[in-house]
């Protein structure tokens, strides 16, 4: 398969790239941390959303080597952030799985001088699906060495309650179709304003996904989040643009 092949020599030809996308604390305004979104600039197809081929890169293993390039590279651009600004990873099951994750968040983190409270890897139900020792394992190894681990896509899977008794997480991110449904149906506030409650009393902070009004934004305040993602704060954009997306913010 043609994307298969290209997909195997994109990351020596450097095709692949990080775009950043910042979360707004509410109690403070302002800017906590970004998260990683890989794109792949193809050189026939143009940009590449990673939906179109991370699915794929899992299947053939090449999301090992990806993912352990989103690792460097973020800890590198993060390093030129102002302290204690943190950045966002997406690990998917896979690599996950690979048993290199957490000597290469080791490596990464010593390669690039940023501390371990600055990461943060986010994963989704697919990871602990299959739950067993080794999971937990490496969880309590990246919390041991001080990256946080945030619940992804929170409420979409099948027992994402079940996860949070599992492992403390430290962040929740309520996946973005709850908060469309916020000012579309008539109980939408409800599942936020429980989720919201639920990171609190568990000691979790809890992050809105896909806000794009500030309707939306007033609203979630008002249920309880602690932050909020999305377009009304900022799409996600090359790191040579944050510069101007963190000026805009105290
Ligand atoms: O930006 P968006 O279209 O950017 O991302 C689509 C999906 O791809 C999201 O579910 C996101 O979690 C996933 N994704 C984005 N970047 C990465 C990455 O670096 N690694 C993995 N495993 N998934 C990613
Ligand atoms: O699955 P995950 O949450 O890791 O990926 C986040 C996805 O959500 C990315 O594809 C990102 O581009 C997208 N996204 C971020 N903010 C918004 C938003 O405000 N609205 C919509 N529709 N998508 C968003
Ligand atoms: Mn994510
Ligand atoms: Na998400």
């Amino acid at each position: 398969r043609k994307l298969e092949l290209d997909m195997r020599q994109a990351l020596a030809r450097r095709e692949f790239q990080l775009h950043y996308q910042p979360q707004l604390q509410l109690a403070s305004g302002t800017l906590i941390g970004c998260e990683a979104l890989i794109r792949w600039r193809h050189p026939d197809r143009g940009l590449v959303s990673p939906l179109d081929f991370i699915p794929l890169a899992e299947e053939i293993g090449l999301i090992v080597p990806i993912g352990e390039w989103v690792v460097r590279q973020a800890c590198r651009d993060a390093m030129t952030w102002p302290d204690p600004m943190s950045v966002a990873v997406n690990v998917s099951p896979a690599q996950f799985k690979s048993d290199r994750l957490v000597e290469t968040i080791i490596s990464a983190l010593a390669g690039s001088g940023l501390p371990a409270r600055r990461l943060e890897v986010e994963i989704t139900e697919g990871v602990l699906l299959q739950e067993n020792d080794r999971t937990l394992q490496t969880l309590h190894r990246l919390r041991e060495l001080g990256v946080r681990v945030s619940m992804d896509d929170f409420g979409t899977g099948y027992s994402s309650l079940s996860y949070l008794r599992s492992f403390p997480f430290d962040k929740i991110k309520i996946d973005r179709s709850f908060v469309k449904d916020l000012t579309s149906k008539p109980d939408g506030e409800a599942i936020i304003r429980a989720i919201a409650g639920l990171g609190k009393s568990l000691g979790m902070t809890t992050v809105a996904e896909g806000v794009e009004t500030s309707e939306q934004m007033q609203r979630i305040r008002l249920e309880g989040c602690t932050d909020v993602q999305g377009y009304l704060i900022s799409k996600p954009v090359p790191a040579e643009d944050l510069r101007q997306v963190f000026a805009a913010f105290p």
